[in-house]
């Protein structure tokens, strides 16, 4: 009888368990680019949300931005901006601005129908943004 038991405990929780998988959590991917504004340290950024799986994207998500310097821990504190979805489903437009030029990474955080947050590095520079130098070389981290 007990086996009996354990057994349908067993099923139930494959059962369970199945569902789960099932329902898994839909994981967002995003693209950023980010072109400079018209005052200093002001950028003007498009993200593109789409589902990591399926490539969909992702609309009528409420989005909001924020940013840190990964090689300056707790030294800045920008303040997160909410994002507007374009016309284009998926892709939305956030206004940044940052405390100096450098790497940042961008704090992607969905909420809504989709909650999730994507990281996205990049190095923001006076003209230009563009992909992250690698972490060597500290010292020429200055404010
Ligand atoms: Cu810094």
């Amino acid at each position: 009888m007990r086996s009996i038991i354990c057994t349908a405990a067993a099923i139930a929780m494959l059962a369970l368990c199945g569902l789960e998988g099932a329902h898994a959590q839909v994981r967002a991917k995003a693209g950023v680019t980010c072109k400079p504004g018209t005052e200093k340290l002001q950028y003007d950024c498009i993200i593109k949300l789409a589902n990591s799986k399926t490539n969909e994207p992702l609309s009528g998500l409420t989005l909001t931005v924020g940013a840190d310097m990964p090689s300056m821990p707790a030294a800045h504190n920008v303040r997160p901006v909410g994002a507007a979805e374009d016309q284009e489903k998926g892709t939305y437009k956030a206004r940044i601005v940052l405390e100096m030029y450098g790497d940042w990474a961008l704090r992607l955080d969905l909420s809504g129908p989709v909650r999730d947050r994507v990281v996205k590095r990049l190095r923001f520079e006076r003209d230009r943004v563009g992909e992250t130098t690698p972490a060597r070389a500290p010292g020429r981290h200055r404010h």
